[in-house]
């Protein structure tokens, strides 16, 4: 058995192709979850794993596995992997770099004759994004929760696809992977991520050692008042939605960022009806993203949204609803787990530095039933969810090496 090495030229060139699946004129990419896109992508991963004898399975929500056996296959395997699925104008290491960089690993492993005390899982977390259908996460939630929950059977995407039937085209699109329950024990989870912001390649730092991933929540506002004749109507006798709409999210936009650096507040998808010119819009629908590492600052925060739209939207004769979504508490990741991580990246001669993640990810919802960690790498210009997101090759290599060195330390005796 030889000390397993990460084959670069070999995982570039998957990442190449996997990054034509979907790919934008842009150089971005377009692989939404459960579209026909992902199911292309899945079957490559599928195709490449039965290559090299590992075992495929899914489960019931479409996550995906790809399988290297251990010396005791009845143990809790060792989980590393990330997501496929992009956004609508996604970058092609968004997930994708994660997820073949977890396969590499197994490639490596492989290579090189490895035995490992327990099997090794490359993982492909279903609808991490949360850009088709929300809520993000879907997959890994289900996971750790053990159970899809009603409510998403009947969910629609923007395009108007309905969740449970792209559910089973997926799952009925990959015929040769096995079914298994939706939810195992798992030894552990290691995830490789971009790191979606600027510090690493701002210090110069190859390699983010992720201690834990701040809180999200999700908003559904619909703003109500009435349509009338954008000419005719004067001031007193409008009821109109996009003021109401505009003059609270001002206040907020005020009042939120300015005032507490770590807080982040985004309004991402904004529609008005009925959305002719020379009518006051009837309704106004959009979405907040909102975001902090501590659980009193959302509520404080998500209160306070709530009462300026109320108030906004009384100022103009509007009525205000609002429906969360989607609400992911901040999460500390294993203090074990993040040792073997600082030993490896020592060991393997990375520098490194702790962080804290701004962006959601689904070692959030393992570290709720395993050991979680993660890894960073830089990003040019922090730039993410944006077809120009880009990794120099050599941070690429050197995830995957960590990766590889935290997978080997990671394992149970
Ligand atoms: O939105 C997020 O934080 C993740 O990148 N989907
Ligand atoms: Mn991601
Ligand atoms: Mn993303």
């Amino acid at each position: 058995m030889s000390a397993p090495q990460i084959d670069a030229e070999r995982f570039l060139g998957r990442l190449d192709a996997f990054a034509r699946i979907g790919g934008t004129a842009k150089g971005g990419v377009n692989r939404q979850a459960l579209s026909p896109q992902d199911r292309e992508a899945r079957r490559l991963l599928a195709e490449l794993a039965a290559a090299r004898g590992f075992e495929v399975r899914q489960d019931a929500i479409a996550n995906l596995f790809v399988r290297r056996a251990g010396l005791d296959n009845s143990r809790p395997p060792l989980l590393i992997g990330s997501h496929l699925d992009s956004q609508l104008t996604g970058g092609r290491f968004d997930g994708a770099l994660g997820m073949l960089a977890a396969f590499e690993v197994l490639e490596a492993l492989e290579d090189a004759g490895v035995e490992t005390p327990v099997p090794v899982e490359a993982v492909a977390w279903t609808n991490e994004e949360g850009s088709h259908y929300q809520p993000g996460c879907m997959g890994s939630m289900a996971f750790a929760g053990g159970a899809i929950p009603a409510q998403w059977a009947s969910l629609r995407g923007h395009d108007g696809a309905l969740f449970s039937e792209e559910l089973q085209a997926t799952l009925a699109a990959l015929p040769e992977a096995a079914m298994r329950p939706l939810g195992f024990p798992v030894a552990g989870y290691i995830e490789l991520h971009i790191e979606q912001g600027p510090s690493l390649e701002r210090e110069g730092i190859p390699i983010g050692i992720v201690e834990g991933i701040q809180g999200t929540r999700w908003l559904e506002v619909a703003i109500t008042g009435q349509a009338a004749h954008a000419g005719t109507t004067a001031l007193a006798f409008r009821r109109d939605a996009m003021a109401a709409a505009a003059r609270g999210l001002g206040r907020l936009y005020d009042a939120i960022m300015p005032n507490d650096e770590r807080a982040r507040f985004t309004v991402g998808r904004f529609s008005v009806e009925p959305g002719a010119v020379n009518a006051i819009p009837q309704k106004v629908s959009f979405t907040v993203d909102l975001r902090h590492p501590e659980t009193a600052a959302l509520d404080r925060f998500e209160a306070a949204i709530g009462d300026t739209l109320a108030k906004a939207a009384e100022e103009g004769g509007c009525a205000c609803q609002i429906r969360r979504i989607f609400d992911m508490p901040p999460a500390v990741f294993s203090a074990p787990l993040l040792e073997r991580l600082r030993e490896a990246a020592v060991e393997t001669g990375l520098a490194w530095k702790p962080m804290l993640s701004g962006a959601f990810h689904d070692a959030l919802f393992l570290a709720r039933v395993a050991p979680a960690a993660m890894i960073f790498v830089p990003c040019r210009d922090g730039l993410s969810h944006n077809e120009a997101e880009y990794v120099e090759p050599e941070h690429s290599v050197a995830g995957a090496r960590l990766l590889l060195a935290s997978t080997l330390a990671a394992l149970p005796g």
